[in-house]
């Protein structure tokens, strides 16, 4: 048994490794030189906890191997990126090019399986292109089960952090195009999955991921929301929803700088794009959840007006606790924006990275130690809830003006 991972990413490059780890061949196929050569090397190119350890274990035993060049094998993965695009609508074009590039190394009884996030119809779209450029083989949309090639969505549904263990303690969602396709999935995945797979149609699998971090996106505006309202009317949020979530049946979460990540700020667009004219709870959610940022910096703004050029210290730049990804942070947005504005001196704490980012710099953020900006800060703004911010000693905030966006500080 030989499976073939396109892209080997954030999601591509985990899987590989852990279903390498099962003693299966695996060929990992990715367009950057860099990174296959990277990995061939033992190393990883991406930031996940552990991944490193798993990767060079698979690499030394010969179980995984990377390549610029599809071949041959029985099982294809991919997970390749969908963005949003600019235009408004998600971008397949990386789905299409991975099509196009296995095309030629597709056999008879072969597996495709569909990982990246998608637009309902995506699924049937990558059919459409590998059928398209081998016209000598059968497809289940044509000939269902008795089709040559089986074809599958399985959304990827892992938490960055937690890849490794979601990997494989995650029930998996499995849509084929046909039964067969989707038994031939659950074949493949029960060989590292221990939750359940769970099959349904590919429609319903591509829908129910992007239904998934639509509900988390739709909740947290809720509660941002309730961070506005409760400022308003003077208000703690944070005893509020603490108290509303003692009622059985009430559960919300936590407010923030804003949604940031690669996922939960994307993937609700590719449901309004399908339905713009009934999705209005989930474009709104997203529309919310992105004026939060602004919100915070005008609040830091007002603050700052009280003083003659104050000091002000922003704690955390990460998407979120206890990481060190810094792409898509409304922390990191806000930072930049208030460094722009020239309201102060700015100190950015973020103890997961080495050095801030070269345009924070260049913008004037010097970065601090958290002992270093809690003694010297006039303003400190808390914008991610990273476990170091959590456990310091606060007690010379008394003394301070404090914006604290996600609840650490009572
Ligand atoms: N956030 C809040 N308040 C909360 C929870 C989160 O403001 O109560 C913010 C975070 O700070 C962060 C953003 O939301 O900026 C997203 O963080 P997250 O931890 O909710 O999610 P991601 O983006 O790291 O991963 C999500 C997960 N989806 C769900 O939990 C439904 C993960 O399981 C998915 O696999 C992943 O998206 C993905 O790849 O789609």
């Amino acid at each position: 048994k030989k499976v073939s991972v396109i892209g080997l990413g954030y999601i591509g490059l985990p899987t590989a490794a852990v279903v390498a780890s099962r003693g299966i061949e695996v060929v990992g196929v990715d367009v950057n030189p860099m990174a296959v050569d990277t990995i061939n090397q033992g190393n990883i190119h991406i930031v996940e906890p552990d991944l490193d350890i798993v990767v060079r274990g698979v690499v030394s035993t010969g179980n995984l191997r990377a390549t610029t060049q599809p071949e041959p094998a029985e099982a294809f993965m991919i997970a390749v990126p969908t963005p949003f695009k600019e235009s408004n609508s998600p971008d397949l074009s990386y789905i299409e090019a991975a099509a196009n590039a296995i095309a030629p190394v597709l056999d008879k009884g072969n597996l495709v399986i569909l990982e990246s996030t998608s637009p309902v119809g995506a699924t049937e779209k990558l059919a459409a292109w590998l059928k398209a450029a081998r016209p000598d083989l059968t497809f289940p949309q044509d000939l269902g089960d008795a089709a040559d090639v089986k074809i599958a969505h399985c959304p990827e549904r892992v938490l960055p952090g937690y890849v490794l263990q979601e990997l494989v303690a995650n029930d998996r969602v499995i849509g084929g195009l046909s039964k067969a396709c989707s038994e031939k999935a659950v074949e493949l995945y029960k060989t590292f999955v221990r939750g359940e797979c769970i099959i349904t149609n590919a429609r319903t699998a591509e829908m129910a991921k992007l239904t998934e971090n639509s509900f988390r996106d739709v909740n947290i505006a809720f509660a941002n929301e309730l961070s506005m309202i409760s400022d308003k009317l003077k208000i703690n949020v944070w005893e509020l929803i603490r108290l509303a979530n003692r009622h059985p049946r009430v559960n919300i979460l936590n407010p923030g700088p804003g949604v940031g990540g690669h996922c939960i700020a994307v993937d609700p667009w590719f449901i309004v794009d399908s339905c713009p004219d009934e999705a209005k709870i989930i474009r709104q959610a997203r529309l919310t959840n992105d004026s939060k940022p602004h919100y915070v910096i005008d609040q830091v703004v007002k603050a700052a007006d009280e003083f003659k050029r104050p000091v002000i210290a922003c704690l955390g730049l990460a998407f979120k606790a206890d990481i060190d990804d810094l792409r898509e942070s409304p922390a990191l947005q806000i930072v930049q924006e208030l460094a722009s504005k020239n309201v102060g001196q700015i100190f950015a704490v973020e103890p997961n990275v080495e050095s801030i980012p070269e345009q924070l710099v260049y913008a004037g953020v010097e970065q601090m130690t958290l002992e270093g900006a809690l003694e010297r800060a006039n303003i400190i703004v808390v914008l991610v809830d990273h476990k170091q911010f959590k456990e310091a000693d606060k007690t010379q905030l008394a003394t301070k003006v404090v914006i604290d966006t996600r609840g650490i500080i009572n």
